[in-house]
């Protein structure tokens, strides 16, 4: 593979196993329902899969609180139907990816269980399990889904910590223990069959020795009390290469460091044969240089890393209501791309099950109007596959997938809402603001169930989390057979991406990157040329004289304006 590893131009698919497709009517999604509708996925011509967590849990946080490394949750199936799933991706020319939480488990793994029970014994030291009085934490950091990031621990008479839900237990990462735990998990998963993981929250494993308190500024300015002490911590790098040796490589080749590989000319060669996963960090808060470090060639950290700074323009967050300006995609991926190296790569992603759909934060209530929704939907599909890196799918987008009308708090599911509207009345804000930040920000919107048919076609029960998405036109079943729905437009994207490598491998040039709402720019390899063009904008636009000559190969293309929200791709003359 060498410079050009196939995750590079590859089009990954995240799928939320939970609400993908649920195969047996209990209302949450499974294994079978997968494979079931594989074909979907090899239609839309998807190269990976990623799946959120699928193994045993007691869902405190939807799999992201794992019990059991080695075992399937019940209500998604069991180790044969992994196996066959694994079976049925390769069969389609698929690979597939696992979720690996190990930044924390359940506080229902047998290895916190042994924890508790014996605090000074080996597996006190899996976590943090810190001495005191039950009046006092530790320190003065807060979890991601309120409240302080201790918990009192009264059989132990322990403080144990928890950077997320009180259930999801930090583990202590300064154990080797610990990490030849991780490895030995990720070498079974391997020897399965997977083709890698994406590592949950993976920038947060080393936690700055002794604990220190959090900077009460820097608490108040990221609401995050304590995150500078984990965000990038001291011992990260050398966690990461050791869990690629010891995990993600077969073979375990002899150690030997990147200095030493430089040395030797290994860095310019190909990558080690042995070389199996690929290591895809989801990497909150770490910004440009910090990830081009994570995932800098030869240093055998990471392979891609995620930056979550496109999600909201600065001075925004979730909670925010507001229209996302697209002008501020065009300044982010500007900037990004601007101060990469030359063999640097990203990942790109719009949506997850961590956010609400991009579609709506840029329709703002305009993607009411199904024809400006499917406009809007091809727009970005036509930036996320033909920009710089490796484009992450998340379900439900290649439909065009909008944000959901809950009603109540008695509508979500989210751990992270449901203690955080509590939380706000708490600290004196009025049951309606609470609301309307929660509507605003819940990681529900992404997490309802795929839309198959337009009556749903999820499951055949009562769904774990009800979509209130009713809009004639949107379900698969009516888009695969709409030449022109946004279903159709991703895999006729996907599909030239594939015949063109100055798509995805080629070099990117902006096109009068200062005209507002204009997002353009050029994609060129070995003489090879696309002109990428987007009005991003619900009024008509002059086109700049800047874009070079084309003619249409996706979209239509008039020779001097650009339609509302109008996307093409066109060879350059
Ligand atoms: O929601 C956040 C804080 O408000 C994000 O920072 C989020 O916690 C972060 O992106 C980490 O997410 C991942 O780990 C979490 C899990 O709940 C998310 O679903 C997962 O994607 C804890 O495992």
């Amino acid at each position: 593979e060498g410079e050009d590893p196939w995750w590079r131009s590859a089009v990954f698919y995240q799928v939320y196993p939970r609400s993908f497709a649920d195969s047996d009517g209990d209302g949450v999604g499974d294994l079978r329902g997968i494979i079931d509708h594989l074909d979907h996925l090899a239609d839309l011509g998807v190269d990976c899969l990623w799946l959120s967590p699928i193994f045993a849990s007691p869902n405190r946080d939807m799999g992201y609180d794992i019990s059991d490394y080695r075992a399937v949750m019940d209500e998604m199936g069991t180790l044969a139907d992994v196996d066959d799933l694994i079976a049925a991706c390769h069969e389609r020319g698929m690979r597939i990816i696992l979720d690996l939480v190990v930044n924390h488990t359940s506080d229902e793994h047998e290895w916190f269980r042994r924890a508790v029970a014996d605090p000074d014994g080996p597996y006190g030291r899996y976590y943090f399990l810190e001495e005191g009085t039950e009046d006092a934490p530790p320190n003065n950091w807060k979890s991601f889904f309120s409240g302080p990031a201790w918990r009192w621990i009264p059989e132990a008479q322990r403080w144990a910590l928890h950077l997320f839900a009180d259930s999801q237990m930090d583990l202590r990462w300064d154990n080797p223990d610990v990490q030849r735990e991780v490895a030995d998990v990720v070498q079974w998963w391997l020897a399965r069959g997977i083709d890698g993981f994406r590592l949950d929250v993976i920038n947060y494993i080393s936690k700055a020795p002794g604990l220190p308190d959090g900077h009460p500024f820097v608490g108040e300015l990221l609401e995050f009390t304590g995150v500078e002490h984990y965000f990038y911590g001291p011992r990260l790098g050398e966690f990461l290469r050791t869990l690629r040796r010891d995990g993600f490589t077969r073979n375990r080749p002899p150690a030997s460091t990147p200095r030493e590989r430089l040395a030797d000319g290994a860095l310019a060669g190909p990558l080690p044969a042995d070389e199996v996963g690929v290591m895809v960090g989801e990497t909150p808060g770490i910004g440009v240089e910090l990830g081009r470090m994570l995932s800098a060639r030869g240093r055998d950290e990471l392979d891609l890393t995620f930056n979550f700074d496109v999600l909201e323009p600065p001075g925004r967050v979730r909670w925010d209501n507001y229209a996302y300006d697209p002008e501020y995609l065009k300044r982010y991926w500007r900037d990004y791309l601007a101060r990469l190296g030359p063999r640097d790569w990203i990942s790109v992603f719009l949506d997850n099950h961590d956010n609400p759909r991009m579609l709506s934060k840029i329709g703002a209530g305009r993607e009411a109007d199904p024809a400006v929704r499917t406009a809007i939907g091809k727009l970005l599909a036509t930036l996320q596959l033909t920009m710089r890196g490796t484009p992450f799918l998340f379900q439900g987008q290649e439909l065009g997938a909008v944000n959901q009308e809950f009603s109540s708090l008695d509508d979500l599911r989210d751990v992270e809402s449901v203690n955080r509207f509590p939380a706000l009345l708490e600290s004196g804000m009025g049951p309606r603001a609470a609301w309307a930040q929660i509507l605003s920000g819940t990681r529900d919107h992404a997490r309802v169930p795929m839309r198959w048919t337009p009556g749903g076609g999820f499951t055949t029960g009562v769904p774990w989390l009800a979509g209130t998405d009713e809009v004639p036109g949107f379900s698969a079943a009516e888009q695969a057979v709409d030449p022109d729905s946004v279903y159709s437009w991703h895999r006729a994207l996907i599909a030239l991406r594939r015949r063109h490598p100055a798509l995805t491998r080629g070099s990117l040039t902006w096109v009068a990157p200062r005209r507002r709402n204009y997002l353009a720019y050029v994609r060129e390899l070995d003489g090879e040329a696309f002109l990428v063009e987007c009005n991003a904008s619900e009024t008509t636009m002059r086109r700049p004289s800047a874009a070079p000559p084309a003619e249409p190969v996706l979209g239509i293309r008039d020779g001097r304006r650009l339609a509302p929200w109008e996307a093409s791709v066109s060879r350059v003359l």
